[in-house]
């Protein structure tokens, strides 16, 4: 099996080399995928840069030029839920993108045409996840995500987001990532820990929390790779 995992950070996939140790690099649309031997499988690992743009060319690079079966995300997020704090690791359900307006033609908020506005993660990997959590007995919380081309720090953006797409969860890359898989119909799941709370401080807290939130989801997503892997 051919597995691919992105996150958006150098920061965000430092610890999975780490664990893994790398095997190759190679250069694509310049991006560095490192390749990685691990249980008679292969393991593709890139950071795309931040938004859904980058996110969706390292997704599209992962399926269509090196084969990846399987897409995995790993990373931080904003946590728009009370329950969602600091370091907690949770999954994305569904995902959304949160900036898309073509309202004016009286579309509703995040719709595009011959699109959808929610893309399911897909149920089994979530079913593993659940699995994985299970056996490790590490909490893991699920949500809705909203992903979008700005950083969210605002209490009044914040709750526009709960408020329009009942989010719990907002990043940058998941549902870049979710539209590609979506239409090359490879299924992914989106594993995010919380670094901030998309509030007034998220900032200070983005930048404090980033390296020990990317780890915890780093470590999980290793345990979920074993898991497929077995
Ligand atoms: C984007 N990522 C943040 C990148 C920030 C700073 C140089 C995750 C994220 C996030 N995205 C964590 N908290 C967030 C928030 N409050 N709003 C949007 O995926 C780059």
């Amino acid at each position: 099996m051919k597995i691919g995992i992105i996150g958006a950070m150098r920061e965000e996939i430092t610890p999975l080399l780490e664990i893994f140790g790398t095997y190759k690099e190679i250069i694509l649309g310049d991006n560095s995928f490192y390749n990685i031997f691990y249980k008679n499988s292969e393991i593709y690992i890139a950071y795309s840069k931040i938004g859904k743009v980058h996110a969706a060319l390292t997704a599209s690079g992962m399926i269509l030029h090196f084969g990846c079966e399987k897409i995995i995300f790993s990373g931080v997020a904003g946590g728009l839920r009370a329950d969602l704090k600091v370091g907690d690791l949770m999954i994305a359900t569904k995902l959304c993108q949160h900036d898309v307006d073509i309202s004016a033609f009286g579309h509703p908020l995040g719709f595009i045409p011959e699109s959808k506005i929610y893309i399911q993660s897909d149920s089994k990997l979530n079913d593993i996840a659940r699995l994985v959590a299970k056996k490790h007995d590490t909490p893991l919380k699920e949500g809705i995500i909203a992903s979008g081309d700005q950083f969210i720090a605002s209490a009044e953006k914040k709750r526009w987001l709960i408020e329009t797409f009942g989010a719990d969860g907002v990043e940058m890359e998941g549902a870049g990532v979710a539209v590609v898989c979506d239409l090359l119909k490879v299924p992914f799941c989106i594993f995010r820990s919380i670094s901030d709370s998309a509030d007034g401080e998220a900032d200070v807290s983005f930048d404090e929390f980033l390296d020990s939130s990317a780890r915890v989801s780093a470590n999980f997503v290793k345990n979920m790779v074993d898991t497929l892997l077995q």
